[in-house]
């Protein structure tokens, strides 16, 4: 079994379209465990820390704008192969690319709107996680049904 944990950021804008639930749901019917879970207005420090790798892109101050510009969602989910199986439900960056039956794909117009984010590494999800989460916030339970996954 590889058990990994990835970070999953519900970006501003999907509280006011109230599809937080939908969003949510399609992770939790996958069969991944929802471990971590909190809402915060991201700070412009810590905005730029997690998207540090875009710094300098013609897209980064946008970019900054956006995910600062309202409440988000902020999770952590635990599962077999977590970070490259929650990537293929989120589908890819360019929302022209991004086929149905995705969650960008299903409910995302433009690429700087993108609306979810997710790890796209073990080595990215550790560290956003711990730039969002403390220890303590992180819920690891037993799953009594994992056989019927
Ligand atoms: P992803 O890992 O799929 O979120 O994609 P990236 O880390 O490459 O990009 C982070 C965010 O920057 C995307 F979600 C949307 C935004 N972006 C743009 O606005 N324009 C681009 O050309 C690329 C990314």
């Amino acid at each position: 079994m590889n058990t990994q944990r990835s970070f999953v950021m519900l970006k501003p804008g999907v509280l006011q379209r109230r599809i937080v639930g939908d969003i949510i749901s399609r992770f939790e019917k996958k069969g991944l465990n929802l471990v971590g879970l909190k809402m915060l207005t991201i700070p412009q420090s810590l905005a730029q820390s997690h998207y540090g790798e875009h710094s300098g892109k013609d897209f980064f101050q946008s970019l900054i704008s956006y995910i600062t510009a309202g409440p988000v969602v902020a999770m952590v989910f635990e599962g077999e192969s977590a970070v490259p199986v929650i990537r293929k439900l989120c589908g890819p960056t360019r929302v022209e690319e991004a086929p149905p039956g995705t969650i960008r794909g299903d409910y995302t117009m433009h690429t700087a709107k993108n609306i979810v984010h997710a790890s796209d590494s073990p080595e990215s999800a550790e560290k956003e996680v711990n730039l969002f989460f403390r220890p303590e916030e992180i819920f690891s339970w037993t799953d009594g049904n994992s056989m019927w996954f």
